[in-house]
Formats: structure tokens, C-alpha cells, sequence
């Protein structure tokens, strides 16, 4: 069991060493450029875009602002509603407020976590601009469902893919919908400190994006416009070193983390009283979450609770929803939205620990501990 000076977080950033970051600085300190589209944010848009086969990757220095830059851009002079879920992280829904646009919030499917295609096309109107879907955990959105909603009412899915890089459901699932937006940020499977991308094929929208996360300066050798307000969105040198070094560490990272999720999935996979999500969509997985859902919200305490007596640190990912928030709950629709499966899982999910550095002994010690608080011989508080 983990000591006072070992807590075992829900996640663990991947590190490379710190003299392989200041080799491949050395790129950028000679051209003497840290930041402004240098020699490796160029190498790292290059690599990605490949990596995710759809031609255009727009770098950001998180994916809140990338989020909220795609519907801004999207939206531009006619801002409306944006249909998306109330089971997320909270940059999601302010990202929809941030793009001067408001969020309009469905149900989702309990089985993948992520907003419900039936659910999220009961509430378009005319006012309505998009639809942002999460690939939650990095389980996929009904793909196909969000298509035919997307030509049938002429409305562009956004994918708050911020969960969701590496995964593959034959090709990249950064592939589908008009964009899929994913983060970096230090808690993430791939990070870049802070930092975020827009994955696009569509070459209009990746030159707006380009102009928007510079100011929203236009500029030529010959002249400089503005023609909207945009903001200060570049991802620094410092963060693409980091990328660049994460993408050479990205297939051994995730095989340790394929070990630990082979080891929880083991265990909770027939355990009664213990649901486990299975994408079985996916034809590469990145192990990013290994989230249990419980039978009810005591028991879910139980647990959480009984793992932090052990220094374990499990997370809610994510309670309360979005619609529980004072800012939400003040705005949202009305009458207000009925989210019965939300509610459900928030009540219930916890996510455990699972990074590239958890050792396998750790990972057996939580199964142990999970299954013992939730065995009826176990009676302790
Ligand atoms: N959309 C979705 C669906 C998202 O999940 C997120 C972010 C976004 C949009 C926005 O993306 P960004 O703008 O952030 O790029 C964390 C992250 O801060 C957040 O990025 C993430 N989702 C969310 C799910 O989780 P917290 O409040 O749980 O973070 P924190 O600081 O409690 O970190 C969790 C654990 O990770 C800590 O207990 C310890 C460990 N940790 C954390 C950091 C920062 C480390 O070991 N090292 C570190 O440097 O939100």
C-alpha cells in the first residue's frame, strides 16, 4: 500500500527526461524563436496531421480556447444555441459561453457516457449552431447517428474529442465530424504542458482558426488587417518540445497503460455490483480513464472513500454535472431539461487511477481494496 510521501493520484503525467527536453529545445533556441509558430510547433503540426490523416492540425495552448475559438469561428456574427452534454468537464459548456453562443443541454447513453444522438436532435430549433458531442473517456459518440443529424439538418458536430487522442476506430477517430478539438493538458495521455489542437479537413476553417489564436491578425508581407477580434491562442515552442518528445514515448506509454486496464478489467469485469465501459468500436484504445460505475451513490462514497484512507485518489469524473453548477443551473433551459441518464452515472462513476507509471502491484492493490470494501464482510466507514 502506498505511504504518506506515495499518493497515488488518478493520473500521473508522462515525463521525459529532462536532458532529451533540452536537446530538442536546442532547435529552437538557436533559431531563437520560443514561441510564434517556431521550427517546432511547424514539426509538431506536421507530425500530428499525419498521425490523424485529416490534412489540417491547429495548435492551441489548451483546448478550452480551441473549443472555444472552433465555435466562435463557427458562429461568427450569427451566435445561437449549441447543443451538447451536461456530462463533462466543465470547459466544454464555458467554451460554448466564451464563443458568445449558449449551450442547450441533452441527455446522454449510459452505456458510453457520451450525449445521446435522440436526445440532443429532440432539442435543435432554428436557433440552433452546432452540436458538441464528447468522446467521453474516450469512448466514441454514436458516430454514424451524429452524421445523418449533421446533413439532415445542416448543422456542423463538433467533437470535444479532448479524451479521446490516439484512439482509432479504424482510421483516427480525429477523422469524424467538421472538427474534433482534443486537449494536452498535463492530465491527458499525450501532453504538452498545457496545450490543446483543432483536428479539421476543412481548409477554411483551419485558416480562420489560424488567424483567430493570432489576434485575428490577417497579414501579408505587403499588409495587416483585423477583421475580428481574436485572441492570443499559440501554442509555445517549450509545449511543442514536449509534444514532439510524448508522440517517440506515445506507443510504450500506452502498452503500461494497457497492462494496468487489463488488470482492473480482470477483476471488475464479472464483478457483481461493477459496471465497466467497453468501446468496442475501437481498433487502437488509448487507456486513458478506467472509470467503475457502482451500484448506487453510497456505495460509489464508500469506495472513494475508503480508497483515500489508503492514499488512493479516485475521481468523479464527472459529479456534479455541468447542470448542477450554480452558473449553469441559473441559465439553464427551460422548462428544465430532463437528464435521467446523466444523473445516473454521475451518481455512480468513479474513475481509478491508471498512468504509464503505476506499477501493476498498485494497480492489484486497488482491485483488492475496491473488492473488499464492496464484499459484505466489509464493514469499515
Ligand atoms: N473538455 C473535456 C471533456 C475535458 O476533460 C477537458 C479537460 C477540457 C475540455 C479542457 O481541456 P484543457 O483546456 O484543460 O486543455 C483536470 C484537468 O485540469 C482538465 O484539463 C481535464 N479536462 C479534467 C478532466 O481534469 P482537475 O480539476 O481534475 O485537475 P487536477 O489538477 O485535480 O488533476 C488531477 C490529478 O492529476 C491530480 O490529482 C494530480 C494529477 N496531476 C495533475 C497535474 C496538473 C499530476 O500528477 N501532475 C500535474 O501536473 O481537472
Amino acid at each position: 500500500m502506498p505511504n504518506d510521501n506515495a499518493k497515488v493520484f488518478v493520473t500521473k503525467p508522462h515525463l521525459p527526461s529532462l536532458e532529451r527536453l533540452t536537446k530538442i529545445l536546442r532547435t529552437s533556441w538557436d533559431a531563437s524563436q520560443i514561441t510564434n509558430f517556431g521550427p517546432l510547433h511547424t514539426l509538431l503540426v506536421d507530425r500530428l496531421s499525419q498521425l490523424a490523416g485529416t490534412e489540417y492540425c491547429v495548435l492551441f495552448n489548451n483546448a478550452t480556447t480551441a473549443l472555444m475559438a472552433t465555435l466562435a469561428t463557427l458562429t461568427e456574427g450569427q451566435t445561437g444555441e449549441v447543443i451538447t452534454t451536461p456530462f463533462t468537464f466543465v470547459a466544454t459548456a464555458n467554451s460554448v459561453v466564451w464563443s458568445g453562443n449558449t449551450p442547450i443541454f441533452a441527455d446522454i447513453d449510459p452505456a458510453t457516457g457520451c450525449l445521446c444522438p435522440k436526445s440532443a436532435e429532440a432539442l435543435i430549433t432554428p436557433a440552433t449552431r452546432a452540436v458538441v458531442p464528447v468522446n467521453c473517456y474516450g469512448n466514441s459518440p454514436d458516430f454514424k447517428a451524429f452524421e445523418e443529424i449533421s446533413a439532415s439538418h445542416k448543422i456542423p458536430i463538433i467533437y470535444d474529442a479532448c479524451h479521446a487522442f490516439g484512439i482509432e476506430d479504424t482510421v483516427s477517430v480525429m477523422q469524424h465530424g467538421f472538427a474534433s478539438v482534443v486537449s494536452f493538458h498535463a492530465t491527458k495521455v499525450f501532453n504538452t504542458f498545457e496545450g490543446g489542437a483543432v483536428f479539421t479537413k476543412n481548409k477554411d476553417l483551419s485558416k480562420k482558426l489560424n488567424r483567430f489564436l493570432n489576434f485575428g491578425i490577417d497579414a501579408t508581407e505587403q499588409s495587416m488587417n483585423v477583421i475580428y477580434p481574436g485572441i492570443n491562442g499559440k501554442m509555445n515552442e517549450a509545449s511543442a518540445a514536449m509534444g514532439l518528445l510524448q508522440l517517440e514515448d506515445f506507443a510504450e506509454s500506452t502498452q503500461k497503460r494497457e497492462s494496468i486496464d487489463a488488470i482492473y478489467r480482470k477483476e471488475f469485469g464479472n464483478h457483481a455490483g461493477i459496471k465497466c465501459f467497453a468501446d468496442i468500436t475501437h481498433t487502437k484504445n488509448n487507456y486513458a480513464y478506467f472509470p467503475i460505475v457502482l451500484e448506487n451513490s453510497t456505495e460509489r462514497e464508500r469506495v472513494l472513500k475508503r480508497l483515500r484512507q489508503e492514499n488512493i485518489f479516485a475521481r468523479r469524473y464527472f459529479y456534479p454535472l455541468v447542470t448542477d453548477l450554480s452558473f449553469y443551473r441559473k441559465r439553464s433551459q427551460k422548462p428544465a431539461p430532463m437528464l435521467p441518464n446523466s444523473e445516473w452515472l454521475s451518481d455512480r462513476v468513479l474513475c481509478l487511477p491508471i498512468f504509464s507509471d503505476l506499477s501493476q502491484e498498485i494497480a492489484k492493490e486497488i482491485v483488492n481494496i475496491v473488492a473488499v470494501t464492496l464484499s459484505h464482510g466489509y464493514k469499515g466507514n
